[in-house]
């Protein structure tokens, strides 16, 4: 699907109908600060277009997955080190809590890797 959800709390933060602190933002995606930050750096990255996750964006709109990714790209270029993860969970037990896609971009320290 890309049309907005109307029950999708990340298609209201686009639509600016939930308040986020936006650091970046085109016409295609939005990045906002993670409310719950696990990092000094730890951005979320969205499609303005809604999609479940990112297969589904993959196979719906890989040029749009590839903006999500530039923007994401954009908004580590202003960690001084220049160093960053960027991770989509996809699905429950990935992670995943929220159902339209988002890259997390974390760093500004050193990075764990403890994924389960
Ligand atoms: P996840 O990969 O779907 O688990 O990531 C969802 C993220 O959305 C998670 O890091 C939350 O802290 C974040 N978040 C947010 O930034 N604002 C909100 O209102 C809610 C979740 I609910």
């Amino acid at each position: 699907m890309s049309t907005e959800s109307t029950d999708c709390l990340f298609c209201k933060i686009v639509a600016g109908e939930v308040p986020s602190e936006t650091v970046a933002s085109n016409d295609r995606v939005v990045a906002f600060k993670d409310i719950d930050p696990q990092a000094p750096m730890h951005v979320l990255v969205v499609p303005r277009d809604h999609h479940g996750d990112i297969a589904q964006l993959a196979a719906a709109d890989p040029a749009l997955l590839a903006d999500v990714v530039a923007l994401a790209d954009e908004v580590a270029g202003t960690l001084a080190d220049g160093q960053f993860r960027l991770v989509f969970n996809s699905g429950p037990r990935a992670g995943q809590s929220v159902f339209h896609v988002h890259g997390h971009v974390l760093g500004g320290t050193q990075l764990g890797w403890q994924p389960a």
